[in-house]
């Protein structure tokens, strides 16, 4: 059998496998800290972080080996009986962030229901509100998963388009807009505020500053629920810890997912104080892989790789570093650059053949891989654990793909 080309590996999965994403034409193969390399041995930095779940640096040694000795011991349990790890993983998680409890899973998507399902739940046993007439806001151009009522909460039409119908019961508001949450929360029915610190698909969106607080104090004085998802904005990212941290606001719920795994395998969870999480009674929720011992042992030393390694304070200094950079390039087609920490979008005026898909082939041609969303914006997220160095090699390999736009 003649060795593979990258050709042969993509037409196998396009034979193969469901056509459910458009990805680069890159076939990678081994992930080291910052760097990937395909099927050639072509090196590339990592400007994705898979979305933001690898935040450690891909294969982290330290994440790693506590796979390996776990997965050598047991690996899944399911919840009908204890095991020895579950409740290590809880009091430390829970230590971590600052909650009384937290509940296991295992996909963003997963953890976002979870919380609807708490906070719903939480309405009627606690606020009193009528069964069944509990309703959460929600912003506009949110992302939280693929799930049917999650995209019940879409409103981007590749999101929502043709899965109806939709489940019932959220209200949707313009992002980044205190008078139009305040007005959201004259409804006695509304239980809840779900929102992302920075949303991350829509194109890095980051709000006013004050805007969290603001919004936390208004769900605060109204008796509702503020639930941050902080699945891609959490574990270091932007900057700080959680991305609500910026400004001192502390969710009624906290929605975790991605780089708490360091990206070895799926883990989310939810964390909330027991009057929330207290109003799910045993056998109500649940899930066959949530809290399992591998997840819960990966977990931990993927949060203790973030402080002992200072992601956060890294991502602060670099992400300046970054903007300032991008900023610089003199180039007809940046619109403009903006983000947090080490989570950035540039974006670009597509014209025909300068498109930010192409600026994206260019680049990986260089030997950086980013990918485009919504069209013309291209989220640059690499993993935390990037030096000034390396960052300012992956800058000048990204300022000579740009000249070809010229
Ligand atoms: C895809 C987007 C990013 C998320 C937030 C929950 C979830 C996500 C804030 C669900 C997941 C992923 C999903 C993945 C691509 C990626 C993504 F482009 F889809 F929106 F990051 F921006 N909350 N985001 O960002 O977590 O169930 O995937 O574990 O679906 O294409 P999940």
């Amino acid at each position: 059998m003649s060795k593979m080309t990258p050709q042969d590996y993509m037409e196998r999965e396009s034979r193969y496998g469901a056509h459910n994403y458009h990805p680069l034409p890159v076939v990678l193969e081994r992930g080291e800290g910052v760097y990937l390399w395909d099927v050639e041995g072509k090196r590339y930095y990592d400007f994705l972080s898979a979305y933001s779940a690898v935040n450690q640096g891909h294969c982290h040694p330290k994440i790693i080996k506590a796979m390996c000795e776990q997965a050598q011991k047991l690996t899944l349990t399911s919840r009908a009986f204890y095991n020895n790890v579950l409740g290590e993983f809880e009091e430390y998680v829970t230590k971590f962030f600052g909650y009384d409890k937290v509940l296991p899973m295992n996909t963003g998507a997963e953890a976002d229901e979870t919380a609807l399902k708490l906070c719903r739940r939480w309405a009627y046993r606690v606020k009193g509100i009528k069964d069944g007439e509990a309703k959460i806001i929600v912003c506009e151009n949110n992302f939280h998963g693929r799930t049917i009522t999650v995209i019940s909460m879409s409103t981007d039409p590749d999101s929502y388009g043709g899965f109806g119908p939709y489940t019932p019961g959220f209200i949707k508001i313009p992002y980044n807009d205190i008078p139009a949450l305040e007005k959201a929360l004259q409804d006695p029915n509304v239980a809840g505020f779900l929102v992302e610190p920075i949303q991350g698909e829509a194109g890095v969106f980051v709000p006013d500053e004050g805007y969290l607080k603001k919004a936390y104090d208004l769900c605060k004085k109204h008796n509702v629920l503020f639930i941050a998802d902080e699945v891609q904005t959490g574990i270091a990212r932007t900057g700080k810890m959680l991305a609500c941290d910026h400004e001192g606001v502390r969710p009624d719920i906290l929605i975790l997912g991605k780089a708490i795994s360091g990206g070895a395998m799926p883990v989310s969870c939810v964390l909330a104080d027991d009057e929330i999480m207290l109003t799910i009674k045993p056998g109500e929720h649940g899930s066959t892989f949530g809290g399992n011992p591998l997840a819960g042992k990966v977990a931990i030393a993927a949060l203790e790789v973030v402080k002992e390694e200072k992601l956060a304070e890294n991502a602060e200094r670099l992400g300046k570093v970054f903007r300032e950079e991008m900023r610089n390039i003199k180039s007809e087609i940046i619109q403009l650059v903006r983000g947090k920490g080490l989570l950035n979008a540039v974006v670009i005026r597509n014209k025909p053949g300068k498109t930010a898909w192409d600026v994206c082939l260019a680049m990986a041609e260089k030997g950086v891989l980013a990918k485009p969303t919504h069209g013309n914006i291209i989220r640059f997220a690499p993993p935390l654990v990037i030096t000034e160095e390396q960052l300012r090699e992956a800058i000048g390999l990204i300022k000579d793909a740009f000249k070809q736009f010229e």
